[in-house]
């Protein structure tokens, strides 16, 4: 397995996974911050935006972190980092999932950005709904299934960090709580080792 990885990016998401996962992997670095930077083929056969994370697995070749997180969780970790397919708590899996992607991401560049929010019409409410909603769902549970850790986790769970480091995060005790037990994870301090290297 190969993993199109950049220091300091989403890229992480995807060293947490696999190293949850257990799996071998080869990095090989791309420097998206160089304007000189030249892309592989092999590179944008797999993410053709050219961004990482991306994924070559034999003859899966792949982008985008949560579709990366689902198919390492699928593929190598049924039943623990993924539930089964005709497990009752799939639907809240795949919910969380795309959380990142489709609620978190969109409302924090919003509102970093000073965009007005229009909570109806945005697909992603706004940033106070986002917030309120992740409370809820972590109140009394250490993980979003409950008490095992999965995919959803690690998509969640950088990106509660990542709101935390851009001073975005509201006082909040259950999130905060649930960013710790995510940097606790020897799995997750060995991407974030890998970003300082
Ligand atoms: N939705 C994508 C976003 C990936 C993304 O934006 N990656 C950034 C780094 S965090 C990137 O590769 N930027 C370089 C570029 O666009 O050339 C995901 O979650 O994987």
């Amino acid at each position: 397995m190969k993993l199109f990885w950049s220091p300091q990016t989403r890229a992480s998401r995807a060293v947490w996974i696999l190293e949850e996962a257990g799996v071998e992997y080869a990095l090989e670095r791309i420097d998206i911050r160089s304007p000189e930077r030249k892309d592989s083929m092999e590179f944008r056969n797999a993410s053709p935006m050219g961004k990482v994370p991306a994924l070559i697995d034999g003859d899966v070749s792949m982008s985008e972190s949560a579709a990366i997180a689902l198919y390492v969780a699928d593929r190598y970790c049924p039943g623990t980092l993924a539930p089964a397919l005709d497990d009752a708590s799939r639907g809240k899996f795949l919910y969380w999932i795309m959380y990142t992607p489709a609620v978190i991401e969109p409302a924090m560049s919003e509102t970093y950005n000073k965009i007005e929010a229009n909570h109806v019409s945005h697909g992603w409410g706004d940033f106070d709904l986002m917030i309120r909603t992740l409370e809820d769902a972590l109140t009394d549970r250490d993980w979003l299934l409950g008490s095992s850790f999965s995919a959803a986790d690690v998509m969640v769970g950088s990106s509660v960090v990542f709101l935390r480091r851009f001073e975005m995060l509201p006082e909040s005790e259950v999130l905060n709580n649930y960013a710790d037990r995510c940097l606790q994870r020897p799995a997750y301090q060995k991407a974030l080792a890998l970003d300082a290297s």
